[in-house]
């Protein structure tokens, strides 16, 4: 099985021997003498890489990354003369085949590249089939590919706004303000979450959102609320208190939605967190009520001014009489504690009107608007 190499080195006699070996196993070779020279290369769709870690300039380690920006898939080994376990670790974290330490025994550098070609080819087989196949997320497989699609899905980071409709007049009560990413391999909310978490970078997507959403509000219409999803992990950062950040200007105008579907016991003095957003001037929600944790732990220490009900339960709440039964009797049991209660998810006029009857405040679905460019119009 031949295949296409790139070999970068900063001593020109290592790649000299290393090329004749990998030539002489039949593989198509071309080589850099640094990472910058390798960067410009990688366009061309090699098999495996293989690279030196001590280089002058950009080092392995750094070239492993900035390859990931332009190639998932293409397998790289690194090589030092100098292999420390710190090194060594933070390689193979980062995504390397393989580790080696030089000099490389040429047979042993002939059977790793051969092993990274035929990885190489498996790896395109599955992302081609995640593309067929479209359940499933096509995730980078590695740190430094999820690293690279993160700053994408970060970078092309816009919000969608959902109107939140009064249930019974014309209005629009507020608008829910939902992420979207423009990169493709990141394409649901969900998946960008899933990687900021992996990446531990939560904080750093939990502002950018509050920013976006912030900068949008002084164009918006100057009575309806906006809807901010929170995800735990907001609960601990700073900055959500910070009297400087974006969003604390605007805090009367937002309603903080937090997930019943994440638990929230690790968020270290919830009760103090929450009244201190309330003296900014947040509003809280409960989001997918009904849909998360059992019990009511959260919703105890949130004593939320509103909350919203999963479309879960919403779907065909018309006609389907036990989601009528409990959709009713959340509704009836929040109003007795003065609270406030959205259906989601509404698609059918027969919906509406059951949710309209059950005497649910207000609502949100695609039968009134999908969520769009701000702000979409509504079809009453
Ligand atoms: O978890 P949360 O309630 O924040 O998520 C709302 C999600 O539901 C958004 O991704 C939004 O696009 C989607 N959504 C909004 N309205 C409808 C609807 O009427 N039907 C369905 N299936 N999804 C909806
Ligand atoms: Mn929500």
């Amino acid at each position: 099985m031949a295949g296409r190499i790139l070999l970068v080195d900063d001593d020109p006699l290592t790649l000299f021997s290393h090329e004749r070996a990998l030539v002489g196993a039949g593989f198509t070779v071309q080589t850099a003498n640094d990472g910058e020279a390798a960067i410009t290369k990688v366009g061309d769709g090699f098999d495996c890489i293989v690279s030196d870690i001590h280089m002058p300039g950009m080092d392995g380690l750094q070239l492993l990354r900035r390859i990931r920006e332009q190639d998932l898939d293409v397998p790289v080994i690194l090589a030092t003369g100098e292999p420390s376990m710190e090194s060594a670790i933070r390689a193979l974290e980062y995504g390397a085949l393989r580790y080696l330490t030089k000099p490389i025994a040429l047979g042993e550098l002939v059977a790793t590249v051969k092993e990274g070609v035929h990885m190489c080819a498996l790896a395109r087989v599955k992302r081609d089939a995640l593309a067929v196949t479209s359940t499933y997320r096509t995730l980078a497989g590695d740190r430094a590919g999820m690293e690279a699609t993160f700053a994408s899905a970060l970078g092309s980071l816009w919000m969608a706004f959902q109107p939140i409709v009064h249930c019974r007049e014309q209005k629009i009560y507020g608008y829910e303000a939902l992420m979207r990413s423009k990169e493709p391999a990141l394409p649901d909310p969900g998946s960008v979450i899933e990687t900021a978490e992996r990446l531990g970078t939560l904080d750093l997507l939990g502002r950018t959102i509050r920013d976006l959403v912030a900068v949008q509000i002084p164009a918006a219409p100057p009575e309806p609320a906006f809807f901010v999803n929170l995800h735990p992990n907001d609960l601990q950062d700073e900055d959500l208190w910070d009297g400087n950040s974006t969003l604390v200007q605007h805090a009367s105008r937002v309603i903080l939605e937090i997930t019943e579907r994440a638990p929230l016991d690790h968020v270290a003095g919830l009760r103090d967190r929450i009244s201190q957003l309330r003296e900014l001037g947040f509003r809280l929600a409960v989001d997918d009520f009904g849909a998360g944790y059992a019990g009511l732990t959260s919703f105890a220490n949130i004593e939320p001014e509103i909350v919203k009900i999963d479309m879960s339960l919403i779907r065909n709440v018309d006609t389907n009489t036990v989601k009528h039964r409990i959709v009713s009797r959340m509704t009836q049991l929040a109003h007795d504690l003065g609270i406030l209660v959205v259906a989601e998810g509404i698609e059918t006029p027969g919906e509406r009107v059951a949710l309209t009857d059950i005497g649910c405040d207000f609502l949100q679905g695609y039968l009134f608007a999908m969520p769009g460019k701000p702000f979409p119009e509504v079809s009453w």
